[in-house]
């Protein structure tokens, strides 16, 4: 929900908890059962329930600065997709069509729990008053945004083993004085954490919760799953949402960077953490579904801050 642009959003909901929760509901995880496959997932009468929750908390994050927030990419407004009507003929709509609740002819009840909005106004630079400073940044201003983001921190080459994964990662000392108490704060700036060339041999058939460590003590940064997945064996997969790199993961970190506490002089590490992505995975227990030829890794995981 601190995500303050519509593609850094879609990215960490579409993920965690989208993605993860359709593989824990899924019989063996993805791509499996209807839950965790993406061409039949919308057999199971649950898919309904979870996927009103996901167009509820967009709802909650768009409402927050609507100007700022809707969708602006024309190639996406402009994209068609086709659905299969009650009476059995094709519906077509336009992604402009369906942007805001007010298009589409419902609404959600009055106090329907969104995420408190205190840490979004914090992490958008914003006051409590709702007085936008940095929110109408413009497309520009983004793009040189991102060409400036710089690593703190970095892993290379990772098997993820039948069990816990700890890697200690190689801390870039330039980045990482961003970071200190002395240096400017990092309000309205944020930390990511990209894995890049996430792959398996063989599905999984679990989740892996993922944790950033400073010492003893570790923060979750987000939950790995498949569902979405561009492997070999899922290639009909990648047309879900048309534009996701599905073998990149992309988690927002900045809480977990300021509850830790993680200073210029840390070495933080990552921690996969096997999980059915259900409250009572223990994971030993998710660990042992693994296939012993499932053989996930990925190339490299760098934390980067946005100036
Ligand atoms: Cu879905």
């Amino acid at each position: 929900m601190t995500s303050t642009t519509y593609a850094s959003f879609n990215n960490s909901l579409e993920q965690t908890p989208h993605g993860s929760v359709h593989c824990a509901v899924g019989v063996a995880g993805c791509p499996n059962g209807l839950m965790g496959s993406v061409p039949v997932a919308a057999l199971d009468p649950v898919f309904y329930a979870h996927h009103t929750n996901i167009d509820r908390l967009y709802e909650c994050w768009l409402k927050v600065n609507e100007p700022a927030r809707l969708p602006n990419d024309s190639g996406h407004l402009n994209t068609q997709f086709s659905f299969i009507d009650a009476d059995g003929s094709t519906a077509t709509r336009r992604v402009s069509d369906m942007l805001r609740l007010s298009q589409l002819g419902y609404a959600y009840a009055v106090g329907g729990g969104c995420p408190a909005t205190a840490l979004v106004a914090q992490a958008e630079g914003m006051t409590m008053q709702g007085v936008t400073m940095s929110d109408a940044s413009s497309d520009a201003t983004r793009a040189s945004a991102a060409a400036s983001e710089r690593a703190i921190a970095s892993a290379g080459q990772t098997k993820l083993e039948r069990g816990v994964t700890t890697v200690p990662m190689s801390v870039a000392a330039a980045g990482m004085q961003s970071l200190s108490a002395t240096a400017e704060p990092l309000a309205g700036r944020r930390v990511r954490l990209v894995i890049d060339g996430l792959k398996y041999d063989v599905a999984p058939e679990t989740l892996y919760n993922v944790y950033l460590v400073k010492g003893s003590t570790r923060e979750q940064v987000g939950v790995i799953n498949f569902f979405n997945f561009s492997a070999p064996t899922a290639g009909a997969h990648a047309s879900h949402t048309g534009h996701a790199n599905a073998s990149q993961f992309e988690f927002d970190a900045t809480d977990a960077v300021h509850r830790l506490g993680i200073g210029p002089t840390e070495q933080p590490s990552l921690v996969f953490e096997p999980t059915t992505g259900l409250s009572d995975s223990a994971p030993e227990a998710a660990a042992a579904l693994i296939k012993p030829e499932a053989n996930v890794r990925f190339d490299s995981a760098r934390l980067v801050i946005a100036p």
